[in-house]
């Protein structure tokens, strides 16, 4: 049993690597099986890139103060024996601050985007396609010390006027005053960073999500309501010696407790700071009591299972980790938190991959078996009629060539037959093409951006999303339709074709309508969430709001850019198959054609036609049996062995078992 990140990131890392070679695999397969064709083999290498681009990512959350940062260099930077990143008492001004190792680039490096970029419409994820725009600090991770203080940059902070401050969407009262200069305030330099570092897990895949706290989760609402739902694990850091404060609450209610896609990530609550709780005076039995006192409360306070509620030390357990100091390290907790949120990363990415990457793959490979089970069936066919002839046959040959003949109009003539059905689904996925590139889809996106440039006023702007979003639902509407026009029209074609060319196939994978339905209801649910929570925090509310409805409005559009994408990879993979089965179908006649002429001219003997035919059937049972191994592969090389799931005594907030409040 694993329990600490390193074994953990590695099996995830491995586990994609194996499945990317399983992947290959198939690939070659096709090939040797004269069943590659460039979509297919296309498909398959986007499959491959995507898995290699996964990243794991756990989001740290709560107050500022409460240890986050601290509890980032224990988990994963104390073999560098020192704080790598600044964590420092008092209303750190640190910037939300993304750790990782950028694959592409391949090399360390610092980005900062400066806060007056807040004042601009472009959003966040918009600026990390402009690298230019950032700026770049060095990082030279041989020295441990260099690194420590080319990180401090993120702590950066400059004076404002409070004015200026309230145009970033600072609320005044949340910033420290400027001692000297009356309304002067602090803000922070940077409004995001993000840190290419080569570490170990975070090349693997780990990516890490450092946020500030209460103030900049209200002004950022594209870091609360984008970035933070799409990460696999949030840790909620409290700290044991404030307790459950009211600003904690705050972001607890306002930002986790409703968190979308909350059953998809792992949902954490850290009590750090526990070795305040120690004293030397008291015997272990007596802290541990008080620990357990405190606990009780924290979770009667967040309304959850206590269960839910991990004591930790940071401090204690990076000190621990760097001295070397194992009764410390017991003491502090650290390890426990660390085998529980490295063995959720991985079940709930392992569930999301299956779900997707996985299973597309395994349909791929059962199509490809369907055509060879329905090839071996033919030569079985003719292996019958080679084992009819004997002697002096040559009037039986020439009746056979007749049956071949017939057999070739007859395929020919049913071929003709199931083309008006192909074509019908082909121009339906045209129609349901048109539906989502439609002009009326451009014309409303258009207004709505030049509204959102426009408007005055607050109101307005989401006025002016209400209608953007009744228009894209109307639209919604209608290709829910078509879809489910387009999937009867592919299960009666599958079923003509079975009928006429009497081969077995698999069902057609209905379009995936449900999914796209349930992706575009998440955008809006995230925009309409603006509405009732998070505007409330905001001072200069335009700015920010107009910002992230412009964000909305890319997301709506690339929603409609990726449904149309995936309108024509589904409409390939139900007439692949078919045009696949078709030409298997005649390249079996037309080779049994070419045997029974070299028998008729004496060319070669039964005998030896029918080992031949043996043999080729011999290959094809064993490359059925490759086929079913990499099925098998795929199948059951899973990331996490049931035992290992999550101990009976911790259960995620996310699971089924929270408690229902
Ligand atoms: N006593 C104690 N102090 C801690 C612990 N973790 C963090 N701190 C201190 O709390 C302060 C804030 O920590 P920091 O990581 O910057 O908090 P953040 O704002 O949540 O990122 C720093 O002075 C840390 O040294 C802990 O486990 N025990
Ligand atoms: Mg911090």
């Amino acid at each position: 049993m694993t329990h600490n990140f390193s074994e953990n990131i590695d099996q995830f890392s491995h586990w994609k690597s194996d499945i990317g070679k399983t992947i290959s695999k198939f690939r070659l397969w096709l090939r040797r099986n004269d069943l590659f064709n460039e979509d297919i083999d296309a498909r398959l290498f986007k499959l491959q890139d995507s898995l290699r681009e996964e990243y794991l990512t756990i989001g740290f959350v709560g107050e500022f103060s409460r240890g986050k940062t601290e509890l980032i260099n224990s988990l994963f930077f104390a073999e560098y024996g020192q704080r790598i990143l600044p964590s420092e008492a008092g209303r750190t001004t640190m910037c939300p601050t993304e750790l990782f190792y950028d694959k592409k680039e391949n090399r360390p490096y610092l980005r900062l985007l400066p806060i007056e970029t807040r004042l601009d419409h472009t959003t966040l994820s918009e600026f990390r396609e402009m690298p230019n725009l950032w700026t770049e600090v060095p990082l030279m991770t041989s020295s441990a010390h260099e690194m420590t203080l080319a990180l401090h940059t993120i702590t950066q902070t400059k004076k404002v006027s409070v004015e200026e401050a309230k145009m970033l969407g600072f609320d005044p009262t949340m910033l420290e005053r400027n001692g000297d200069i009356e309304d002067m305030v602090d803000i922070p330099t940077w409004r995001h960073a993000i840190v290419s570092f080569p570490h170990p897990l975070l090349k693997q895949g780990l990516r890490i999500l450092d946020t500030p706290g209460l103030n900049a989760l209200g002004s950022e609402p594209e870091l609360t309501l984008k970035l933070l739902p799409q990460v696999q694990a949030i840790v909620f850091l409290l700290s044991a010696d404030t307790g459950v404060t009211a600003s904690d609450m705050a972001v607890w209610e306002d930002y986790i407790q409703n968190i979308e896609g909350k059953n998809d990530l792992g949902l954490f609550a850290v009590l750090n700071k526990i070795d305040t709780l120690w004293d030397e005076l008291s015997s272990r039995k007596k802290i541990d009591k008080a620990i357990k006192k405190m606990i009780n409360t924290t979770a009667r306070q967040l309304q959850i299972d206590p269960r839910n509620v991990l004591p930790v030390s940071a401090q204690k357990g990076l000190v621990a980790k760097v001295r070397k100091d194992k009764p410390l390290l017991v003491k502090s907790h650290i390890e426990e938190l660390e085998h529980v949120l490295s063995t959720n990363l991985l079940e709930n990415k392992e569930r999301l991959l299956t779900s997707s990457l996985l299973d597309e793959t395994k349909t791929l490979i059962h199509q490809s078996l369907q055509i060879l089970n329905n090839k071996h069936d033919q030569l079985r066919a003719q292996e019958t009629e080679l084992n009819s002839l004997t002697g002096d046959n040559k009037t039986k040959i020439s009746e056979l060539i007749e049956d071949n003949q017939n057999a070739l109009i007859e395929f020919q003539k049913k071929s003709l037959s199931v083309k008006p059905s192909q074509r019908l689904l082909e121009r339906q996925t045209k129609i349901l093409l048109s539906v989502v590139g439609s002009d009326a889809l451009s014309t409303e996106v258009e207004n709505t951006l030049d509204e959102l440039v426009n408007s005055r006023t607050t109101i307005g702007l989401f006025r002016q999303m209400k209608l953007f979003f009744i228009a894209i639902r109307t639209i919604m509407t209608e290709l829910s339709r078509e879809a489910e026009l387009t999937n009867k029209m592919a299960v009666s074609l599958y079923k003509k074709f079975s009928r006429d060319f009497g081969v077995e196939l698999l069902e057609p994978k209905p379009f995936p309508i449900v999914k796209l339905n349930r992706e575009l209801n998440e955008i809006i649910k995230r925009s309409e969430k603006l509405d009732k929570n998070v505007f409330i925090t905001f001072i200069e509310h335009s700015v920010a709001v107009k910002r992230f409805f412009s964000g909305t409005v890319t997301d709506v559009m690339n929603f409609f850019k990726n449904s149309r994408k995936e309108m024509i990879n589904w409409s390939q993979n139900i007439i692949n198959p078919l045009n696949q089965q078709l030409r298997i179908h005649h390249h079996m006649i037309m080779a049994h054609r070419e045997e029974l002429e070299e028998l008729r001219k004496s060319e070669s003997n039964i005998i030896g036609k029918l080992k031949a035919v043996n043999t080729l059937l011999g290959d094809i049972e064993s490359e059925r049996q490759k086929a079913l191994e990499l099925s098998h592969a795929l199948e059951h090389n899973r990331l996490i062995e049931q035992e290992r799931i999550t101990p009976d005594n911790i259960v995620p907030l996310s699971s089924a078992s929270r408690r229902k409040i």
